[in-house]
């Protein structure tokens, strides 16, 4: 699907503040995939959609959670979580992406994931470094991203961690199993 395509898609289903956010995990992600030799077509697509469920009825979430066989856990935790799966599959039947990889860094944007691939990865960090961003420890984590995508990518879930600590909230297991994982494979 061409960019402008896809964009018009999107734009119908975010706010204009979750649409610019939208753009700018857009060109991030493309600047990673050049950078660290990923898949530069994917990693754009995968951009564009990745929030496309942000604004579905809680209802709907949790009926696609339920029905699409996707982990029956997630609905015991934050209503954050949902629109990544939610996302994924919302994104395969209404908008035609059928790419696995595509739907997959969708899926699993908001908490990751062991063995997370390239492209999972690049959009994780887009979400999280994006020019919109402007939240402590932000800037770091930017920096980082220009040496060691690995590095920066930990540094992410860890500051995530820390915010959702800090306020109290639960966190979801796979949160920290995809730390556990990159932690153990940077010791390598
Ligand atoms: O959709 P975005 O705001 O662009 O970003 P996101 O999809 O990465 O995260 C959405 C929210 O989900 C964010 O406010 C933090 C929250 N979140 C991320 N990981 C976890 C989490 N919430 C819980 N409860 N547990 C997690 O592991
Ligand atoms: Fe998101
Ligand atoms: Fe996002």
């Amino acid at each position: 699907m061409e960019r402008e395509e896809a964009l018009k898609l999107v734009k119908e289903q975010l706010t204009d503040h979750r649409y610019q956010h939208t753009l700018g995990v857009m060109e991030t992600a493309i600047a990673l995939a050049k950078q660290y030799g990923g898949n530069e077509q994917k990693a754009e697509l995968a951009a564009i959609f990745h929030d496309y469920a942000k604004f579905r009825p809680k209802d709907e979430m949790k009926e696609i959670i339920t029905g699409q066989g996707f982990p029956q856990d997630l609905l015991e935790f934050n209503s954050e979580l949902w629109h990544a799966p939610a996302g994924a599959y919302l994104v395969e039947k209404e908008a035609g992406i059928s790419d696995r990889e595509v739907l997959e860094a969708i899926r699993y944007h908001t908490s990751g994931r062991p063995g997370m691939t390239l492209l999972d990865k690049i959009i994780y960090l887009a979400d999280y470094i994006e020019p919109g961003r402007h939240f402590p420890g932000v800037e770091e984590v930017r920096n980082m991203a220009k040496e060691n995508l690995d590095k920066a990518l930990i540094k992410a879930i860890q500051n995530t961690i820390m915010f959702l600590l800090k306020k109290n909230q639960t966190i979801y297991p796979d949160t920290f199993y995809t730390y556990n994982d990159l932690i153990k494979k940077l010791e390598d």
